[in-house]
């Protein structure tokens, strides 16, 4: 079809050709200040060769996933598309529908002559009914993917590129550039990708995620001057979490941890998700007292399993030690009481 109408035009206009498609690209897409050009027949079958843009994770594993794309341009059949996890790993949602392509190089010509409209985003998903390879496959080579077909969804659908469908990604750290490239290849038609409008859903699952207050470091003081002393720390459960925390076990270690108790039963939890676990222990320091311990709390969950450490301080009042004025008022007390005494003998005597 494509190469029919380069014929017609050649004949109609005398333009020179490469290939099989036109060099002139009559139907440039309308400028738009988002838009990254895709280079005219620039794919080679490289991430390189290809216009991409940057979309970031957002954190968890992956439970599901799937990708806007909005494209200006007028040959959907010169188009791959590919999405690029942050390990490198690609997979291609679309590849020159309409074409068999016999290798993923961007060589040969032509697919499915049908337009993409950045107006008219489209999405890739596993679940779609239309397979992208059939992209445009029921609509003329003037009408708009989406727009004029109402087929708006698509599977993926690599070809010859690498990657099967988004499970691929399933149970992967979404965290992480992103990348989504599209590649052109065959000259005579160039587009453009929107990158305010294109991007990646990510369906995460968040596993229990504990945090603490104060945290985990921080200094813990504990006043026993009018009493027995109490310290506390709280292991909180993240509300967005999937799972609970399992348990949570303190011990006090270091050289005065036989001085302080453990209020809350051990282990503690499990926590739920947005729930937390108050963490209490004591001391009874005396007068002059100042006992040092290290709060060490082993936390299982599925995020973070690991231990995590508190300086506790307990002091008591301040000791009865007497100064060097008292001493020497004790010693004039002493004095006077021994000069009476002796006084008293002389006088009996
Ligand atoms: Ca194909
Ligand atoms: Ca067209
Ligand atoms: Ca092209």
């Amino acid at each position: 079809m494509k190469k029919l109408l380069s014929i017609l035009l050649m004949l109609a206009s005398g333009w020179t050709f490469a290939a099989n498609k036109p060099q002139l690209d009559f139907t440039a897409p309308p400028f738009n200040p988002n838009a990254i050009a895709i280079p005219d027949d620039g794919y080679d079958g490289t991430l390189a060769s290809m216009a991409c843009m940057n979309v970031t994770g957002p954190g968890g594993a992956i439970d599901n996933m799937s990708a806007v794309i909005a494209v200006d341009h007028p040959w959907v059949g010169d188009l791959v598309i590919k999405v690029v996890a942050p390990d490198n790993t690609v997979l291609t949602l679309l590849s020159r529908p309409g074409f068999s392509e016999s290798a993923d190089d961007g060589t040969d010509c032509c697919g499915d002559s049908s337009d993409m409209s950045a107006t008219a985003p489209v999405n890739f998903l596993n679940a779609a009914a239309t397979s992208g390879e059939n992209m445009g496959s029921t609509i003329t080579g003037s009408q708009v993917v989406c727009t004029d077909d109402g087929i708006c969804d698509y599977a993926p659908a690599p070809g010859a590129g690498p990657g099967t469908d988004f499970s691929q990604f399933f149970g992967m750290e979404s965290a992480g550039t992103w990348q989504i490239c599209v590649g052109d290849s065959a000259s005579g038609d160039a587009g453009q990708i929107d990158e305010v409008v294109s991007t990646l859903n990510f369906a995460v699952v968040v596993a229990a995620a504990a945090n603490f207050t104060p945290p985990p470091g921080t200094a813990i003081s504990m006043d026993g001057t009018t009493g027995p002393a109490t310290g506390s720390i709280v292991v909180g459960n993240d509300a967005a979490a999937t799972a609970d925390i399992d348990s949570v076990t303190c011990i006090l270690t270091g050289p005065d941890a036989a001085q302080f108790t453990m209020i809350t039963p051990m282990p503690a939890g499990p926590v739920a998700p947005g729930g937390s676990v108050n963490i209490d222990f004591s001391a009874a320091p005396g007068p002059g007292d100042v006992f040092n311990a290290t709060l060490e709390c082993l936390v299982v969950d599925g995020n973070n399993t690991g231990i995590y450490r508190w300086p506790v301080t307990a002091f008591g009042a301040a000791a009865i030690i007497p100064t060097l004025g008292w001493w020497a008022l004790l010693m004039l007390i002493g004095l006077m009481v021994l000069m009476a005494w002796r006084g008293h003998r002389f006088v009996r005597s």
